[in-house]
């Protein structure tokens, strides 16, 4: 078990919490017609991300999904250039032209969020291959979610991850549905872990609701790729706060599901009463982020809504990459 420093804590809970009011206040802003595109929200999910990703350093690679913003933030992506980059700003972390969808940030080791459910893990095992090859000692995470797991790429991505022993981690972040429909239906293994184990790889299945228990879970899987011993998959149980897509009626889901989960499964809450029970933070350090978030958050909307969008100069530009 970690022996916890208040800093580190503190560190962990302002991603947490940076990501869960950047996801609620883009809810809002959706609403006032300002954002092109669909949006994903990641609220309910965050110690998936921030578990897994206090793990990692810069140059450290992670790949995303279409539900990417938290992975962005826990990966240390500058907050408001993301939001810019969601708004289409010219300013924007991908100069606007990326979107929710499609913000990656090499300097930060985030190789991209994606819009193909199954498209991160191939790409993980190319740049863990890249970076075994160069004996570097990264580390290249894969996120994806329950639906991704039933994907072609998936296991061909995972298979080879294993005969090629690679430094890498399968993160499945199970939210309980892939789009509409329900996991119980669509997994025909009914968990993630064991399937992956079948793949000939460490795999196990952890709370995501519980930052502790995805911390500890990932250090395990970490220092399994960093030692050379090849890689491994981590099953992460969580809910989403929001629906599928922003504009998604919901209607495949008990009426009070999302507020029950709010209630009862909201990770921020049980991180919090965690720390307070321990005596390891006060309450009141705890509001000096909540405020301190809250003003970045701000500022961030403020900055995209006063930015222009790109010149219509620069629409052929960014589209190839010469190598
Ligand atoms: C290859 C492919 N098939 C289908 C889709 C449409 N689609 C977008 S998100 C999604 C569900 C993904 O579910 P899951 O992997 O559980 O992620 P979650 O949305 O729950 O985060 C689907 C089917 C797609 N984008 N790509
Ligand atoms: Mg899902």
């Amino acid at each position: 078990m970690t022996d916890w420093e208040a800093d580190a804590l503190l560190k962990a809970y302002r991603r947490m919490k940076t990501i869960r009011e950047f996801e609620e206040r883009l809810h809002l802003e959706i609403q006032k017609g300002q954002i092109a595109g669909f949006t994903h929200l990641y609220s309910g999910q965050e110690a998936v991300a921030v578990g897994v990703c206090e793990h990692l350093a810069d140059d450290d690679y992670i790949v995303s999904t279409h539900r990417g913003h938290g992975h962005c933030i826990a990966k240390g992506c500058d907050v408001i250039g993301m939001m810019k980059e969601i708004f289409g700003r010219a300013d924007g972390l991908c100069k606007g032209k990326g979107g929710s969808m499609h913000i990656a940030d090499f300097d930060k080791g985030m190789l991209g969020a994606n819009a193909i459910v199954g498209g991160g893990p191939p790409i993980a095992v190319g740049a863990a291959i890249a970076t075994r090859n160069a004996g570097e000692g990264k580390v290249t995470v894969s996120f994806g979610g329950d639906g991704s797991c039933n994907q072609g790429t998936v296991f061909e991505a995972m298979n080879l991850a294993v005969v090629l022993r690679l430094p890498t981690v399968f993160v499945f972040e199970d939210n309980g549905y892939s789009e509409h429909t329900g996991v119980s239906y669509a997994v025909g293994s009914k968990d993630i872990a064991s399937r992956s184990a079948g793949f000939g790889m460490a795999a196990e299945r952890v709370d995501g609701d519980d930052f502790f228990a995805v911390y500890e879970g990932m250090a395990r899987a970490v220092e399994r790729a960093r030692k050379g011993e090849g890689p491994s998959a981590l099953e992460c149980t969580t809910t989403r706060f929001f629906g599928h897509f922003e504009g998604d009626p919901q209607n495949y889901r008990a009426k009070d599901e999302v507020e029950r989960h709010r209630a009862e499964r909201d990770c921020l809450k049980n991180f919090v009463a965690h720390v307070t029970a321990e005596g390891w933070l006060e309450t009141g350090e705890l509001e000096a982020v909540d405020a301190e978030v809250l003003a970045l958050i701000d500022d961030a909307v403020g900055q995209a809504q006063a930015s222009p969008p790109p010149d219509a100069s620069s629409l052929t530009t960014d589209v190839y990459v010469s190598y």
